[in-house]
C-alpha cells in the first residue's frame, strides 16, 4: 500500500481493526462494490465482509472476484458471509458463518489452515461458546433493532463489558450502530464495531469510515 505521496506503508494486521465494514446487496448495487470497498479501507475499515443474502452463488462470487484486488491492495482481509467453498474457489481471506451456519472447523478446513473465520453471536453464552469452538472473532449483537437484520431481537448494551471479561478474542458490536449512539456504545464497553446502513448510505464513505475509527478509538488508551 502507499500513501499519496507515494510512500510505502505497511498495513495495521487485522486484529487491530476497530472498524469492520459489511459490504451489503441490501443497501448497495453489486457494479459499486469495489468502489464502495476502497473507499472504506481508505477511511480506515480493517476488515471487510461481503453480505448477500439474496444473490446467486455466481453473484457472489463475481462480487468477490471484483472486491478481491481492491483489499489485497489495501492490506485488509475479505471475509465472505457464508459460502465457504465461494470463499475458497476465489481466495477470500476467510469467512463469517451465523448460529445456523457451517461450523468453525469445518468452515476452516474449507477455506484454508491459515483463514479468518467469524462468528456471529447473540449472547454471553453463543459468545464463549464461539471462542471454544475455535473462532478469530465474534460479532455480538444486534445491540439494537435494525432493518438489516429483520426479525433478531436487541440484545441491548448491559453486556458488553462482560463478553470482553468472558472472551479474549476480538469482538465486533453490531446492529444500529450509529455515528449518533457511538459514544454510548464506546461507553458501554464497546472497542471495536460494525455499521452497515448507515456507512453504505454516507455521500462520503471515506469520511465517514474515518470519523467512526476516530471515534471508536477515542478514549481508548492502547488505541485497539
Ligand atoms: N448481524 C447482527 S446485526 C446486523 C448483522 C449483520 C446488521 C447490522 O446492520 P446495521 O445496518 O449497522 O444495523
Ligand atoms: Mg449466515
Amino acid at each position: 500500500m502507499t500513501t499519496p505521496a507515494g510512500e510505502s506503508t505497511t498495513p495495521s494486521p487485522w486484529t487491530s481493526a476497530v472498524l469492520y465494514g459489511i459490504l451489503d446487496t441490501g443497501y448497495l448495487a453489486p457494479e459499486n462494490f469495489a468502489t464502495a470497498a476502497a473507499e472504506l479501507v481508505a477511511g480506515g475499515a480493517g476488515l471487510l465482509q461481503i453480505r448477500a443474502k439474496r444473490e446467486s452463488p455466481a453473484v457472489i462470487e463475481a462480487l468477490a472476484r471484483a472486491v478481491l484486488p481492491v483489499t489485497r491492495a489495501a492490506g485488509v482481509p475479505l471475509i465472505l458471509n457464508d459460502f465457504p467453498e465461494i470463499a475458497a474457489t476465489v481466495g477470500c481471506e476467510g469467512v463469517h458463518v451465523g448460529q445456523e451456519d457451517t461450523a468453525v472447523a469445518r468452515a476452516r478446513a474449507l477455506v484454508g489452515a491459515g483463514s479468518i473465520i467469524g462468528k456471529s453471536t447473540h449472547s454471553l453464552a453463543q459468545a464463549v461458546a464461539a471462542q471454544a469452538e475455535g473462532a478469530d472473532y465474534i460479532g455480538f449483537g444486534p445491540l439494537f433493532a435494525t432493518p438489516t437484520k429483520p426479525g433478531r431481537p436487541a440484545i441491548g448494551l448491559g453486556n458488553i463489558a462482560e463478553v470482553h471479561r468472558l472472551v479474549s478474542l476480538p469482538v465486533f458490536c453490531i446492529g444500529g450502530i450509529k455515528l449518533a449512539n457511538l459514544s454510548e456504545v464506546r461507553a458501554a464497553g464497546a472497542r471495536r464495531v460494525v455499521i452497515v446502513s448507515e456507512m453504505l448510505g454516507a455521500a462520503d464513505k471515506t469520511g465517514y469510515a474515518a470519523a467512526v475509527v476516530r471515534g471508536t478509538r477515542e478514549g481508548t488508551r492502547e488505541g485497539t
